[in-house]
């Protein structure tokens, strides 16, 4: 379960430690700590920042300190969005502060940015069908089985929705149909020809009607106090399946693997994923639990 508090977000998996990738243990914090209305003197956060994070990639913003680096926090930065959206975020002693509360480590652990990270997820699904092309009902809820495109995560193992952080400047839509491309298509390693078939499949899967399934902050195991994922998770639904038998699913990037999976509150993903994948499944009147177990 995660733990609400004040500012009504969730957090649990932003208190995973040691921190991903790393030996570094959080302070812990215990649930009743989590919210920053909470007063807590003896606070005392380990600061880590992964040394891929301090050799300046990119994606990564300077050191807080660093003379030349006047983040406009709260703004647009130039290419870079340092909005949240989550509405205003608190700057503490210059600092970004995580709106979910706190996660027992101060500065940016895996993550490029300080404040929010931003990111794009594209929920593919299609209906469950049977050989003959029936779609498949749940025997216990008799509701239909939605399949959606799972990849592996290479960094983790866990099973995810294959999502990825939105380039400066880049809008939503691109970093939706990119991400899905590299990840469960295997685009980036694809000849020009082949590059251009996919590009046409999948200009009809993503200019097909979707729907905005959340927008916000993600509980993430890489969310530190000062910097922290967002996500726009969008769900792109192909009622018939045809134009998904027409794109072969094959992992790339830093998916080691992909398939479809079948929906249910079983399924155990990386950060909030299966949050998103319930309200899919509202939307569609789909299969999602089979209640409480009987007595
Ligand atoms: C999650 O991390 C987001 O929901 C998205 O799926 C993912 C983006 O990070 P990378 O996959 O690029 O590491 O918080």
């Amino acid at each position: 379960m995660c733990s609400r508090h004040g500012v009504g977000l969730s957090h649990s998996r932003a208190l995973t430690s040691p921190y991903p990738g790393s030996q570094v243990r959080r302070c812990p914090v215990p649930e009743d700590r989590l919210g920053w209305r909470v007063a807590w003197q003896d606070y005392e956060p380990v600061e880590y920042t992964a040394a891929a994070v301090l050799a300046r990639p990119r994606w990564a913003d300077p050191h807080i300190s660093d003379k030349d680096f006047s983040p406009k926090f709260n703004e647009r930065d130039g290419e870079v969005e340092r909005k949240s959206l989550n509405g205003l975020y608190v700057v503490e002693n210059g600092r970004p502060r995580n709106p979910a509360g706190r996660t027992g480590l101060t500065g940016r652990g895996l993550l490029g940015r300080w404040g929010p990270n931003h990111a794009a997820d594209p929920v593919v699904t299609r209906w469950k069908r049977d050989g003959s092309g029936n779609k498949v009902a749940h025997p216990v809820t008799g509701k239909n089985i939605l399949q959606f495109v799972a990849i592996k995560r290479k960094d983790c193992g866990e099973w995810a929705i294959p999502g990825g952080m939105v380039d400066p400047g880049e809008k939503i839509s691109a970093t939706l149909k990119r991400e899905f491309g590299e990840e469960a298509l295997n685009a980036l390693e694809k000849s020009p020809e082949e590059k251009a078939e996919l590009e046409k499949q999948l200009h009809k899967l993503f200019s097909q009607e979707h729907f905005v399934v959340y927008r916000g902050y993600v509980d993430d195991p890489r969310n530190t106090d000062n910097a922290w994922m967002e996500t726009e998770a969008v769900n792109y639904h192909d009622e018939t399946g045809e134009t998904m038998d027409q794109l072969p699913l094959e992992a790339g990037d830093d998916a080691g693997a992909v398939k479809w999976v079948d929906i249910t509150e079983k399924l155990k993903l990386y950060a909030n994923h299966s949050y998103f994948l319930k309200l899919v499944t509202e939307k569609w009147g789909a299969h999602w639990s089979e209640g409480p177990a009987p007595e």
